[in-house]
């Protein structure tokens, strides 16, 4: 059986669940779920992690952990799993998916009413048979009815590109009510994460009745989930849950951290609260004495900015990317956060498609759209021969387009440079679409995966290595050819094809098509660990799409990306040469 990091990460995820059920010490299941979200979130294979002997480097995993790492690893099987789930059946894992339903109402449901099972609890419910249960009433007998209807609804997470422009609609409809002080996104979608469970929305004002009776009756809400003076809860007809606080103004700072998360991240934080002699809450750091109680005669410390809350704990204001407990907290005490890039960072697009294969606006009007944007350099790559569904370039093609490209970039006499280049498809069979000298005419070669993406690991690898090694390539495109929400990344070893890539000196491309996002933060933050370039890159295929660029800026943020390791950021002479020294 071959586990992959996504698999042994559920492992440890369902182990902490499991033990939270059976009223397990708070610090075992915590350390459990802690390595569950630090083990799907790595760019490498845990195998390598485990023949290289720095399976206790990843945080959040201990000796202990990294013992049934191994053991996962070696033999297949987790034997201290396998004796949770005789005490806990993961049937009863899936109840807690359930809106309102934690670990304890799953363990009330199965000792008082022997449930184990959604299905149980279901048939439980509309039989009535919850509401004399401890705690219980017909009341909350119901909202478990809705909650599973809801479950049924949800499609599962929603990618950040649809969930981002559908917060930012609502909240400049709040902003634009009278008395709002402030109104800002929070929780993952600030944190740019490349799928969102539910939209957290933030407004400052001394009036919540008229801003909350205005988001539970916008158009587009299908429901309301809750509607009070503090927080309010609204089921979009997208099929999106998106919560609203309203606070004081003066408590800005510390609940647009609080509720901008992650919960690892604040959770650190306010434990460095407590080491100061604070409690941090999403109202105020409140003064505790030696066994932390909060001292109520002691005055509050009120913060109107995130930059205060940070201060007070004797830190840099971190950026919200970086925000996971994946170190960058200790960066930040070390005073070495890093210097994330910027959309204004950006110069060059270097991957779009015009109406020679599949795209919507000629070379020319590319170009102008492109110059309207601030890019001062574009390379056109239209797709390569054997695409034939997204009209792909003969030779004959390409080296006509070669000609119209040039005649464009004559006439926009350097308004914005224009150069030719191709995406070309690495084939099935592991050749590359064009031979080596057209390549050789080519500015600027890309090469990507679009065909035969189900192939097995050993296959994807060799097509990947071979463009890696072809010196006419300068980037791989969209590496992992995910395509959001209906298809995974490719299964690649990723550590031969960074491998490879770190050796060549090729680009690897972070793409920003919210639907691709690609690759993702934690492979963009090894891959510039490795010294690899990249490029962030639009792929437009119309004007709209070059709006895409901050969604890739900010997934390459959160993988701790900077302007100097991004080949496109570089005035064109320094970009120009980079490619030449290729010896494109
Ligand atoms: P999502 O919605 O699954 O995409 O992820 P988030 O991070 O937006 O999570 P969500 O909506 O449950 O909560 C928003 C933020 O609020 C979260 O990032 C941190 C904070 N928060 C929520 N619940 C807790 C909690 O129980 N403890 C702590 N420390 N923070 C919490
Ligand atoms: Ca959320
Ligand atoms: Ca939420
Ligand atoms: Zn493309």
């Amino acid at each position: 059986m071959l586990f992959t990091n996504k698999d042994i990460a559920q492992i440890f995820l369902n182990l902490a669940d499991m033990l939270e059920i059976q009223g397990e010490n708070k610090f075992k299941f915590l350390a459990y779920r802690r390595a569950g979200e630090a083990l799907a979130d790595l760019p490498r294979d845990l195998k390598a992690y485990a023949s290289d002997g720095t399976l206790e480097d990843i945080p959040g995993v201990g000796k202990a952990i990294a013992d049934k790492i191994r053991e996962l690893l070696t033999t297949g099987r987790l034997e201290f799993y396998e004796k949770w789930q005789a005490e806990v059946p993961l049937s009863l894992l899936d109840i807690m998916r359930i809106n309102g339903v934690g670990p304890k109402k799953a363990r009330l449901f199965r000792e008082a009413a022997g449930i184990i099972t959604l299905a149980q609890l279901e048939a439980a419910a509309r039989a009535g048979q919850l509401r004399d249960l401890p705690g219980m009433g017909a009341k909350s007998e119901q909202k478990i009815l809705e909650g599973i209807a809801a479950l049924a609804r949800q499609t599962g997470r929603m990618p950040l590109g649809k969930a981002r422009p559908a917060a930012e609609a609502v909240l400049d409809r709040l902003r634009a009510l009278p008395r709002v002080q402030a109104a800002a996104i929070a929780g993952s979608i600030r944190r740019g994460r490349v799928t969102i469970g539910d939209v957290d929305l933030l407004v400052a004002s001394d009036t919540p009745t008229p801003i909350m009776a205005e988001f539970v009756t916008m158009p587009g809400v299908a429901r309301v989930l809750g509607h009070g003076d503090t927080k309010s809860s609204v089921e979009l007809q997208i099929g999106l849950q998106m919560d609203l606080r309203v606070l004081p103004v003066s408590q800005w700072g510390t609940a647009l951290q609080y509720f901008t998360g992650s919960k690892n991240h604040n959770v650190k934080l306010r434990q460095i609260a407590l080491d100061k002699g604070y409690s941090l809450n999403e109202s105020a750091l409140s003064p505790v004495d030696a066994s932390g109680t909060i001292l109520e005669d002691a005055p509050k410390i009120y913060c109107d900015s995130e930059e205060q809350v940070y201060a007070t704990l004797g830190l840099p204001w971190i950026p919200p990317e970086l925000r996971e407990d994946e170190g960058e907290i200790e960066l930040a005490r070390a005073g070495q956060l890093p210097q994330l890039i910027t959309v204004g960072d950006i110069q060059g697009d270097l991957h779009m498609h015009t109406t020679w294969s599949d795209g919507m606006l000629s070379v020319k009007e590319m170009a102008l759209q492109a110059k309207q944007r601030g890019r001062s350099y574009i390379v056109i790559t239209d797709h390569s021969r054997s695409l034939g569904i997204a009209g792909g370039l003969s030779i004959e093609r390409l080296l006509a387009q070669q000609a119209e490209v040039r005649q464009v970039n004559a006439d926009l006499n350097g308004e914005i440079i224009v150069l030719h280049g191709t995406e070309m498809d690495i084939k099935a069979d592991a050749t590359l679409d064009y031979p080596d000298d057209i390549l050789a005419q080519l500015d600027f070669v890309i090469a990507s995966l679009h065909v035969s993406l189900n192939q097995p690991r050993d296959q994807i690898t060799r097509r990947l290595l071979a463009a890696i090694h072809n010196p006419h390539v300068d980037l791989i495109g969209h590496p992992t050819a995910r395509y959001l929400p209906e298809r995974e990344a490719v299964d690649m070893d990723f550590e031969a094809v960074f491998t490879a890539a770190a050796q060549t000196g090729i680009a690897l491309e972070i793409n920003s098509n919210p639907r691709r996002l690609d690759l993702e933060g934690p492979y963009a933050r090894r891959a510039i660990e490795l010294g690899i370039p990249l490029a962030i890159n639009t792929d437009a295929h119309n004007p709209g799409m070059m709006d895409d660029l901050p969604y890739g800026v900010l997934t390459a943020r959160r993988g701790r990306v900077e302007a100097r390791h991004v080949i496109n950021t570089w005035p064109y002479e320094q970009f120009s040469a980079w490619v030449r020294a290729r010896g494109t």
